[in-house]
């Protein structure tokens, strides 16, 4: 568990490239690297933007650390949603 979550913050910190926040072409590029496994529509470049819309709390365009762990806790909760096999266990 905790080289899974060194793993996320380390996956953030690399996309960054030395920035505080991700912008889209780096965020798009994360989730198709990282995330083509558990995310459907990980390769639809329009897909991603709404995502990283939805994301944007503070509508900077860019994605901060809180706003992709907002991201991580989703896509968390859709996986055990999966593992349980209802829609109903983690909400
Ligand atoms: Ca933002």
């Amino acid at each position: 568990m905790e080289s899974a979550l060194q793993t996320v913050v380390m996956s953030y910190i690399k996309a960054c490239k030395g920035k505080e926040n991700l912008d889209s072409s780096s965020f798009k590029k994360l989730v198709s690297k990282q995330l083509g496994g558990i995310m459907e529509d990980a390769d639809s470049s329009s897909a991603v933007k709404e995502m990283q819309k939805g994301l944007d709390e503070n509508s900077d365009g860019k994605v901060s650390f809180s706003e992709y762990l907002n991201l991580i806790g989703y896509l968390a909760k859709s996986l055990s949603q999966k593992q349980c096999g209802t829609t109903e266990a983690a909400s």
